[in-house]
């Protein structure tokens, strides 16, 4: 089968969209984090934007480590498609808006010049949590890691994320040109503010003129980005070649909903993106909350308990009654009378499209992949919210059950006792607390609440937070993830 390319362009099934706009060179966007996530969002507003309005705004991604996914798309002249799932059916649609890949690793220079090139109008990143290099709970920069370290010594030839843009935004200045702006997309609270503020803690290390220029003239808009999007599997290549009569190797699958809420600060051009739906509005927060504790909170929620009761994909979970009354309960009562409502939004119509997209059965989203990184992503989208009760007298039995469940699972084995590699940058601490404490439950969650990069210093002394999630935990250990739910949800 044709490998798809430009010259498989033509010969393309009849009926899958395709750029018909020149694929010149035009990078007017430098990603940082070329994943599947971007290409199955801001890729996709941008290439229909690019559909309506010319070629202005191609992107450049950019691997921050690895080559695998140049290496797959280079050959198909950065062509893929975008395939979006629902119980309905399938769309295919072929995405042109990237135009080149460089893996930073491989030539790190060849990166800061194409951010520091003055058509680069805006660099985007979707390089997930932990490639802030902050601590989740105070939002503060990691600057003992030792890839810090070399960026903060060795700026020309960065590691990370951070690094890079400061060193074009360096170039930039000392060559008088207009700032680039720098839109995070990762599920951060406020990532524009927290990323500004990473790069000027960052700046200030090494030049203090710079980060004055950074800090008066670079925009960081705060985003809120939602879609659904699984890892790609072989499967998936393997039915795509029905639905476009072509191999892509880089196929992306998603569900059909997507939503994109950007704070209307920019320092430089932007792409049209309100063309494809994107919202421009004034302030994030109150979208940026409800995604993170609704979607984000329930989605980690039924990632460890559902792994924990033996299910490998979040659907699954969603099959059963209890877990599905588990999440409608703890967002209807703990989590939505925390929220602000944002404008437009019904947030009861939002829940219950958002239980219909968990249960969409062709959306094979591991729970597994979701529960990966937990250490960056308990504070945002649970434990806040959990602040927020408790700072209003009120109980929240629902979400500590998920921060016990995510102890259960951090534990290292599932309730067979097979061993479960736990993916999170904190990894080796939780083995060293689970093997030293793991007779006494309340000695573990007092372990576990000492992390003070994810559970701050106010959490780990509130003696109900200790008190429930023990209870949780100590019922998790004697009766199973699937016995405890049922016990916990009310008819
Ligand atoms: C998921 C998110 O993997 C995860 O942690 O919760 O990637 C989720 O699918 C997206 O935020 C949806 O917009």
């Amino acid at each position: 089968m044709q490998r798809l390319n430009k010259v498989a362009l033509p010969q393309l099934a009849q009926g899958v969209e395709q750029p018909d706009y020149a694929r010149v060179k035009a990078c007017g966007i430098v990603h940082l984090g070329i994943g599947a996530f971007h290409r199955a969002h801001q890729a996709g507003y941008t290439d229909t934007v690019m559909q309506s309005s010319g070629n202005l705004w191609g992107v450049c991604g950019v691997s921050l480590r690895r080559p695998a996914v140049r290496d797959l798309l280079a050959p198909q002249d950065y062509l893929y498609t975008l395939v979006t799932k629902s119980a309905v059916g399938e769309n295919a649609r072929i995405i042109g808006a990237l135009q080149n890949i460089l893996v930073a690793a491989e030539d790190p220079s060849m990166v800061v010049a194409r951010m520091a090139n003055a058509d680069c109008k805006l660099v985007s990143l979707t390089i997930t949590e932990k490639g802030y290099y902050h601590d989740p709970a105070s939002g503060k920069l990691q600057r003992e890691n030792i890839d810090i370290q070399h960026d903060l010594q060795q700026l020309a030839t960065p590691k990370t994320a951070l690094g890079f843009i400061v060193a074009a935004l360096k170039q930039r200045y000392s060559e008088k040109q207009t700032p680039f702006t720098v839109l995070s997309c990762d599920n951060l609270p406020h990532n524009g503010k927290l990323l500004r503020g990473l790069i000027l803690e960052f700046t200030n290390l090494i030049d203090v003129e710079l980060a004055t220029w950074i800090e008066t003239t670079v925009a960081f808009p705060s985003t809120m980005v939602d879609r659904i999007v699984p890892a790609t599997t072989e499967n998936d290549i393997v039915e795509v070649e029905q639905l476009i009569a072509a191999n892509d190797q880089a196929v992306v699958t998603c569900e059909p909903f997507s939503q994109w809420v950007i704070e209307d600060h920019f320092c430089n051009a932007r792409p049209a993106w309100e063309l494809a739906g994107a919202q421009f509005v004034k302030e994030v927060a109150p979208f940026e909350n409800m995604k993170l504790r609704m979607l984000n909170g329930c989605h980690s929620t039924l990632a460890y308990l559902g792994y924990l009761a033996g299910y490998e994909f979040i659907y699954q979970v969603m099959e059963e009654p209890a877990f599905v009354s588990l999440i409608e309960q703890m967002m209807m009562r703990e989590i939505i009378p925390t929220l602000e409502v944002p404008e437009d939004t019904d947030l009861l119509m939002y829940k219950n499209e958002l239980i219909e997209r968990l249960k969409n059965p062709s959306i094979k989203h591991k729970t597994y992949q979701v529960a990966m990184d937990g250490s960056q992503k308990l504070p945002q989208r649970l434990l806040n919210t959990i602040r927020d009760r408790i700072a209003t007298g009120q109980d929240y039995p629902l979400l500590a059950l998920a921060v016990a469940a995510w102890m259960r699972y951090v534990c290292g084995f599932d309730e067979e006792g097979k061993r479960i590699f736990v993916q999170d940058p904190l990894a080796e601490r939780f083995t060293a607390i689970a093997e030293k404490d793991n007779a006494d439950t309340e000695c573990l969650v007092r372990q576990f609440m000492g992390i003070t990069e994810v559970f701050g210093s106010d959490l780990a002394v509130e003696p109900g937070f200790i008190d429930n999630v023990t209870r949780c935990l100590i019922q998790l250990f004697a009766e199973g993830a699937e016995t405890t739910v049922n016990s916990m949800v009310s008819e």
